[in-house]
C-alpha cells in the first residue's frame, strides 16, 4: 500500500511556539517586580499542588539567551510569549519600572538575533497584586490601568514587535477566578460581578487594540487569544453540523458577540436579567475595534447532535474517553477542525491563528535523553490533520503556535503537569528535548505533516 500523501500547508503558514511570563519566567521579585495574583494565590495554602509558586519556573529571567539557542537549534522562529504586567508597573499603575522594560528590551534583542519573531501577548493572567488589593477585575478602574499599561509596553517594544495579543483566555481570569474555580484570585462572587469583570476584560481587550493602532509600529497587528468552547458535531450531517454552530454561539456568545458585533447579545442580556453588567456610553464601541487576527486556544471540546427540533443535544462523555493527564483534557482533535470553522462561519472571522494547543502529561521530574512521548506526537499529529481538513474546506487559518516550548508552571497544577516538547528538570534547570520536539522541527521546516 502506497504511504498516504504528507499534508502541505499553506505558503508561508506560522509554526511557533507558545509560553506565557508567570509560567517560566521566575526572578518573582527580582528588578523590582511587585507580585502578581499568582504569586499570592499560589502561596495560599490547598490552592496549588504541593503548595508550589512560579518561583523559579524555568529561570527563563536569567536562561533567555541559552533558551533562544535552543529553540533556534529546534528550527523555532515564531514565539509567542507574554509581558509581566506587575514587571513593568509593580504597582499596577503609576510610574513604570525602567529595570523591568529594559529586561524585555535585552530579551527581544536577543530573541531577535536568534531569528525569532515574538508575537506578544500583553495580559496572561498576572495581575498586579495591588490592582487586586483595590478591587482588580471587579472595578472599572483597573481598565484605565491597563491602557496607560498598553500604551508603555507598545511604546517601549514596537521596535522590536509587530504581533500583539491582547488577552489570554478571558473566562479563566473573570469566571475561573472570581466563581468559586480554581484559578487566581479564587474568590466567589456574585453571578453581576462575575459579568463585570467580564466587561472591564472586554474593554481591556479594546484598550490593546487601540494602543496598537496609535503606538505600533507600521504593519503591527492585533487580536485577542480566546478559548472558546468547541461544540463537535457527532456526525459531519448538515444537521449535526448546524447543531453544533448553533451550540457555538450560544457557547461563546459573551465574549464574540461584543468583539465581533459591537453589542451584547439580546440572548446574553437576557438570560443575565438583573445580573447584566454596567456599561458605560462608549464602551462597546471601544471593545468591538477592529482586529486583524482571532486567536484561538484550542485543546478540547464535546459532541454535540442535532436532538428534537434541531436543537442541540450534548453527549455525555463515557467511562474511559481517552484524555492526557490533564483530566479537562478529553482528546479530540476535531476541536482543531471545528473550531476555526465555527468562528469563521457563525462570526466572519477572516484570519485565525491557533494561539495554543498541545497535551499535558505527568512525566518524569528527570531524565538523562530524549522522553519518547508517543502519545503527545500523536495527539499534535492528529490535532494538525484536522486543522489541515479545515483550511481545505476554507477556514482562514494563518498559523499554529504549539503549547508548550518546554515544561513550565501549570497553574494550580504546579509543576506536576508537563505539556512542553522540552522537557525541564526544575531542580537543575536542565532542558532536554523530547522526541515530539525532533518531530515538530520537521513539520515546521517542512511546512506538512507526516
Ligand atoms: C491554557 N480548560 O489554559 C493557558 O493559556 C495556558 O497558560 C495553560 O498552561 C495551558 O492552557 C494548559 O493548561 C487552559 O479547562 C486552562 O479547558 C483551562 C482549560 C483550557 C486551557
Amino acid at each position: 500500500m502506497p504511504a498516504s500523501p504528507p499534508l502541505t500547508f499553506p505558503r508561508g503558514f506560522v509554526w511557533g511556539v507558545a509560553t506565557a511570563a508567570t509560567q517560566i519566567e521566575g526572578a518573582a521579585r527580582r528588578d523590582g517586580k511587585g507580585p502578581s495574583i499568582w504569586d499570592t494565590f499560589a502561596g495560599r495554602p490547598g490552592c496549588v499542588r504541593h503548595g508550589e509558586t512560579p518561583e523559579p519556573a524555568c529561570d527563563h529571567y536569567r536562561r533567555f539567551r541559552s533558551d533562544f539557542a535552543l529553540m533556534q537549534r529546534l528550527g523555532i522562529r515564531h514565539y509567542r510569549l507574554s509581558v509581566a504586567w506587575p514587571r513593568l508597573f509593580p504597582e499596577g499603575r503609576g510610574r513604570p519600572n525602567q529595570k523591568g522594560i529594559d529586561f524585555y528590551c535585552r530579551l527581544l534583542d536577543a530573541m531577535t538575533a536568534h531569528g525569532i519573531t515574538p508575537w506578544v501577548t500583553m495580559f496572561h493572567w498576572d495581575l498586579p497584586e495591588a490592582l487586586e488589593a483595590e478591587g482588580g477585575w471587579r472595578v472599572r478602574a483597573t481598565t484605565d490601568a491597563f491602557g496607560a499599561y498598553a500604551d508603555t509596553l507598545v511604546r517601549a517594544f514596537s521596535p522590536w514587535v509587530r504581533h500583539w495579543i491582547t488577552l489570554n483566555e478571558i473566562v479563566c481570569f473573570t469566571r475561573y477566578g472570581h466563581g468559586g474555580g480554581d484559578k487566581a484570585p479564587g474568590t466567589r462572587e456574585t453571578e453581576q460581578v462575575i459579568n463585570q469583570t467580564y466587561h472591564h476584560a472586554l474593554l481591556c481587550h479594546g484598550h490593546g487594540v487601540r494602543a496598537v493602532r496609535e503606538h505600533g509600529r507600521r504593519g503591527a497587528r492585533v487580536g485577542l487569544a480566546d478559548n472558546p468552547v468547541v461544540p463537535i458535531p457527532f456526525t459531519e450531517t448538515a444537521e449535526d453540523i448546524a447543531a453544533a454552530r448553533a451550540a457555538f454561539v450560544a457557547e461563546n456568545i459573551r465574549v464574540l458577540d461584543p468583539i465581533f458585533r459591537g453589542r451584547y447579545a439580546p440572548a446574553y442580556l437576557r438570560a443575565a436579567g438583573r445580573d447584566r453588567p454596567l456599561v458605560a456610553r462608549g464602551d462597546l464601541a471601544q471593545i468591538a475595534l477592529p482586529t486583524d487576527f482571532l486567536g484561538l486556544n484550542l485543546y478540547t471540546g464535546y459532541f454535540v447532535r442535532a436532538g428534537r427540533k434541531g436543537k442541540p443535544e450534548r453527549l455525555p462523555l463515557p467511562p474511559g474517553f481517552p484524555r492526557a493527564d490533564s483530566p479537562w483534557l478529553h482528546l479530540m482533535p476535531q476541536a482543531l477542525h471545528w473550531g476555526p470553522r465555527h468562528a469563521h462561519e457563525t462570526y466572519g472571522a477572516t484570519s485565525l491563528y491557533v494561539t495554543e494547543n498541545g497535551a499535558g502529561y505527568d512525566e518524569p521530574d528527570t531524565c538523562t535523553e530524549a522522553l519518547p512521548d508517543l502519545h503527545r506526537r500523536e495527539y499534535v499529529r492528529q490535532c494538525l490533520a484536522e486543522l489541515h481538513r479545515a483550511i481545505a474546506v476554507g477556514a482562514p487559518v494563518r498559523g499554529y503556535f504549539l503549547w508548550s516550548f518546554m515544561d513550565n508552571y501549570e497553574w494550580q497544577d504546579g509543576y506536576g503537569r508537563r505539556f512542553g516538547i522540552v522537557h525541564v528538570n526544575f531542580k537543575t534547570q536542565r532542558r532536554t528535548p523530547k522526541l515530539s520536539a525532533a518531530w515538530y522541527r520537521a513539520v515546521m521546516q517542512s511546512n506538512r505533516v507526516v
